[in-house]
């Protein structure tokens, strides 16, 4: 797999060619911007939104075993998505929020303990202190995914890790 980050507005115009071959994921979260509290964990980039940082925490883990299940609204759309091979991913975060589209060999727990209650942390989710993470998509930015090899590929949010989605490569039967 490769990931490429697309930055600026130069990059933009040669991409704009290979934007309508491309399938589309759209990384989506609804924080609230008017609620000052998201800025004590990082602020929150969006124009609108209905999510407040406390309805966000107590949507965070299932009542009844204390994982991590995470707010509905922190997503990826589509979650399912079937490419020819040699197709591109582009992904956009649509959100407010940083995310990350990590592709991992087994779904798992992020790399902020307390989002990622009850799960084993996926491998892949490792950053090393002050290391840069390919995969991270800021808001606005887009991550385009191209030379996935056949077969189905799993990606998660490292910082939501309910954030999930999966990509499989197969040619559509005739
Ligand atoms: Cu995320």
């Amino acid at each position: 797999m490769r990931t490429q980050k697309l930055l600026g507005a130069g990059l933009f115009v040669v991409l704009v060619v290979g934007v309508a071959a491309a399938e589309k994921i759209r990384i989506l979260d609804k924080c609230d911007p008017t609620d000052p509290t998201w800025a004590s964990v990082g602020g929150c980039l969006r124009e609108e939104g209905d999510v407040t940082l406390d309805e966000f925490n107590a949507l965070l883990v299932s009542p009844l075993s204390l994982a991590t299940v995470g707010h509905p609204s922190w997503r990826n759309e589509p979650s399912y998505l079937r490419i020819e091979p040699g197709e591109a991913v582009r992904v956009r975060n649509e959100g407010g929020r940083g995310h990350t589209f990590t592709e991992v060999a087994t779904f798992g727990g992020g790399r902020v303990p307390p989002l990622s209650r009850g799960l084993t942390p996926a491998p892949e989710c490792a950053l090393a202190p002050g290391a840069v993470d390919p995969t991270a998509v800021a808001p606005g930015a887009t991550l385009k995914v191209t030379e996935l090899g056949a077969g189905l590929h799993r990606f998660q949010c490292c910082i939501h890790p309910w954030m999930r989605a999966a990509i499989r490569v197969t040619a559509e039967a005739e």
